[in-house]
């Protein structure tokens, strides 16, 4: 899979996208993940991106002629499975979303600032619009690394222990039981007797009822859906 992120902050990205899991699978050639600037693509020789909007409401507009200019240069080189603008006022992700979305070849990710990119890229250039929840952020490039970082490591193979992803809370609807490692004792504070029973049924049937109860009790609204 391959996928180009449209930014004018490359920088902010290098770290999110530079370790653990989404660092290793690019190394291991699962993901090959492009940042572009788009200052790159600016107008004239003080390579201008953004200018003042019309009809006067205050703040700078992200040009439409460098993200243009961009776009088309990548397009000629692959087809895109996808176009995708984050933005607070689109469509809110979740793990189906992102399943479907990993299993894409090649995937174009613009990151703008909310109020202030000309409305025609929006219409007319890209397909769809994501937001990562109801809270603003100052610009897409936060949401690009929770995208790709979501993406990435629900490909086939990423994950050394293939089963580690698919028991993801959200991955069957459900939140995920709770988890304990040594000792099995601290200040009086015990492991859950069950789990150490060695009964592997009983166990996954303790496990199953504690990820029920916790959905019931902390995520109610997605046991409705
Ligand atoms: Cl995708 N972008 C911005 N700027 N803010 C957000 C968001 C995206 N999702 C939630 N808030």
């Amino acid at each position: 899979m391959r996928i180009d992120i449209l930014t004018l902050l490359p920088e902010l990205l290098d770290s999110p996208l530079g370790f653990s899991i989404v660092k290793r699978a690019q190394t291991k050639g699962f993901v090959d993940i492009c940042l572009h600037n788009i200052r790159d693509c600016g107008k004239g020789t003080y390579r201008q991106v953004d200018d003042y909007a019309f009809g006067g409401s205050a703040g700078m507009v992200m040009m439409i002629e460098p993200i243009f200019t961009l776009m088309e240069k990548l397009k000629a080189e692959r087809d895109y499975d996808e176009i995708i603008f984050l933005t607070p006022d689109g469509e809110r992700l979740n793990q189906p979303m992102v399943n479907r979305m990993s299993n894409y070849t090649n995937l174009m990710v613009l990151c703008g600032h909310y109020k202030g990119i000309d409305h025609r890229i929006r219409e007319h250039l890209i397909t769809k619009e994501i937001s990562i929840g109801d809270y603003v952020l100052s610009g897409g490039e936060l949401a690009a690394a929770v995208l790709v970082d979501a993406i990435v490591r629900v490909m086939p193979g990423v994950i050394s222990d293939e089963t580690s992803a698919l028991t993801d809370s959200f991955q069957d609807g459900l939140l995920s039981p709770p988890v304990y490692s040594r000792p099995e004792e601290f200040n009086n504070w015990r492991v859950p007797e069950v789990l150490l029973s060695g009964n592997h049924k009983l166990i996954a049937q303790w496990e199953e009822e504690q990820a029920l109860e916790r959905t019931k009790l902390l995520r109610p609204d997605l046991l409705k859906e």
